[in-house]
């Protein structure tokens, strides 16, 4: 195949009048509409001097035109860079940097902020919309709704993710066409997707999950999405008729479950809901069920390994599990000290090798030795253990992670903006459970002597570097900082500590 990814999961659908994406105004975009658009764009990025194996870095709201840049790159082989919208222009500089991008895609009211950062580095600059418009479809406008496709083999990459890191510096994860074609495959045998599938997508496009997880499964099976700008209770309970499926994180399906519209005559047409992203607790699980009669199937991923686990479609999808490795993909449960495998029912961290797991860091070798370990398998930094049934249980974290909302956070990060500030000696920041995004951020801190820290002006601070939902719910001063005798701060104390404060937010 000439481009194992492209041919798969769009060449395929080429004329076809049936509806690829569906809008919250009743638009519909046929596959032939959307692979014409895919095509336009793609001559446009040649034509701007785009190279196969180049970065594009696009942080854009989410709309078509976005998921058919995506396209487009993927038909030109160009690296797809996609990027939260809520980052900071001083965190998509050094996303720019790090990554060499040729070009950054972005909304028109980013261009003045990001277009100095984008020359400085040598990469050219282009405006997408909300609503479709920017220079980069005034480029497209008017080329050709064909463009040949370029070749491509399966080990190289189609995309650039970056995942934040435990030393405060994010890490690209690379990945691979045969990464994500294999992944949306097996998900599309494992929960039965069909051509007939409408799925009701509000989930953003610039990770794993609304991108490769959700619209890949779609692209590979002729499907139909409805294609929301973003997750909203009441445009979720309108839309749902129409829709088969849904894929959600925890957040949407506790926010879905407040509102009583949300019951079984609501849902009984609907084939599957799925979760994950971050832990669906057991009692949303049984909540759900009682109140739809559906059991959520939750999965279990990340962004270095795409999807690894899933509970089954038919049988019973246990609540407070992620289910079993997905065909094709090994998984074990490790010693975190020796990693040699623990007894089974021992609690131990994950590890997962298959055709999911990505290429290694972007530029950064000595990282990928760390976690890619030589044999092929991925440490991936998750705590779980095997039950009598086979089904895997994640029960914490090694690595030093809040998941709010189905975001990742590393607290790293916001302690050195926290360190910096006047009047802080020094921090930790923690996660405690949070009623609606599942745990959220809090910073404690220590003053300097005798100086009473500012919070407002850190709170600001933050503001000026730090993406929104990174952000400190709450400042906390205290005396001095809970440690071990090794000196490590003991954060495990100051979350049983302040564990009540957003329990019921
Ligand atoms: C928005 N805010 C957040 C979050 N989202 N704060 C913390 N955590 C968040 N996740 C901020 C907003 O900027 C706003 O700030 C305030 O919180 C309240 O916003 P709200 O209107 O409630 O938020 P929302 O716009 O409704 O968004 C919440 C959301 C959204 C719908 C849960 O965050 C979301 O779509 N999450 C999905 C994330 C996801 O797709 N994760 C997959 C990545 P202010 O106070 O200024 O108003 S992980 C992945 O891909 C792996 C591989 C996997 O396994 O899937
Ligand atoms: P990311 O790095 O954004 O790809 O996030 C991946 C992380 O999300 C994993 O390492 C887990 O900690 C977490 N995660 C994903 N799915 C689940 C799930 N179903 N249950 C618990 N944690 C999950």
């Amino acid at each position: 195949m000439a481009n194992p990814l492209y041919d798969t999961l769009f060449a395929r659908h080429a004329g076809q009048s049936r509806p690829f994406l569906i809008l919250s105004d009743g638009r519909e975009i046929s596959y032939a509409e959307f692979l014409g658009q895919v095509a336009r764009i793609a001559n446009h990025l040649t034509e701007l001097g785009l190279k196969p194996g180049e970065r594009l870095a696009a942080q854009v709201q989410k709309s078509p035109e976005a998921l058919a840049l995506y396209g487009a790159c993927v038909q030109a082989g160009i690296v797809f860079l996609p990027l939260n919208t809520a980052y900071t222009a001083s965190e998509v500089s050094y996303f720019i940097e790090d990554s060499g991008a040729a070009l950054v895609v972005c909304d028109a009211d980013a261009a003045s902020l990001l277009a100095p950062v984008a020359d400085n580095l040598g990469a050219k600059l282009a405006t997408l919309n909300a609503d479709g418009t920017g220079s980069l479809m005034e480029g497209a406008t008017g080329q050709p709704d064909s463009f040949a496709t370029v070749a491509r083999k399966g080990d190289d990459l189609a995309a650039l993710l970056y995942t934040s890191g435990t030393t405060g510096r994010s890490k690209g994860a690379m990945l691979s066409q045969d990464n994500l074609l294999s992944n949306a495959k097996v998900l599309v045998d494992e929960w039965r997707f069909t051509e007939a599938d409408v799925l009701l997508h509000a989930l953003p496009i610039f990770h794993t999950h609304g991108l490769f997880v959700a619209s890949n499964v779609i692209l590979a099976v002729g499907g139909a999405m409805i294609f929301l700008p973003k997750f909203d209770v009441d445009t979720v309970i309108a839309q749902l008729p129409r829709a088969t499926t849904m894929m959600g994180v925890p957040t949407f399906y506790t926010r879905l479950l407040d509102d009583a519209r949300f019951d079984r005559e609501a849902t009984q047409h609907m084939r599957l809901f799925t979760s994950g992203s971050a832990p669906l607790l057991a009692e949303t699980h049984e909540r759900f069920s009682a109140r739809t009669g559906h059991a959520i199937l939750e999965r279990y991923g990340m962004t270095e390994t795409n999807m690894s686990t899933s509970n089954p479609y038919d049988g019973e999808r246990r609540a407070g599990t992620v289910g079993f490795a997905l065909p094709g993909v090994e998984l074990k449960i490790c010693d975190p000290a020796t990693g040699a495998p623990t007894p089974q029912g021992e609690v131990g961290q994950i590890e997962v090798r298959g055709p999911n797991v990505f290429q290694g860091y972007w530029q950064m070798p000595e990282k990928t030795a760390e976690e890619l370990r030589k044999d092929g398998f991925f440490i991936t930094g998750d705590l779980g253990l095997i039950d009598d049934q086979g089904y895997v249980q994640i029960v914490g974290r090694d690595k030093d992670l809040i998941i709010s909302g189905g975001y990742n956070i590393y607290p790293k990060e916001i302690e050195l903006v926290l360190d910096e500030q006047p009047g802080v000696l020094e921090s930790a920041v923690i996660g405690v459970p949070h009623s609606d995004f599942g745990e959220t951020v809090v910073g404690v801190l220590v003053a300097e002597r005798g100086q009473q820290p500012d919070e407002a002006a850190i709170m600001a601070a933050a503001g000026a570097t730090l993406a929104r939902f990174k952000h400190p719910r709450k400042l906390i001063v205290v005396d001095e900082l809970p440690r071990n005798t090794m000196g490590k701060v003991q954060k495990n104390i100051l979350r049983d500590r302040y564990r009540e404060l957003f329990a019921s937010a």
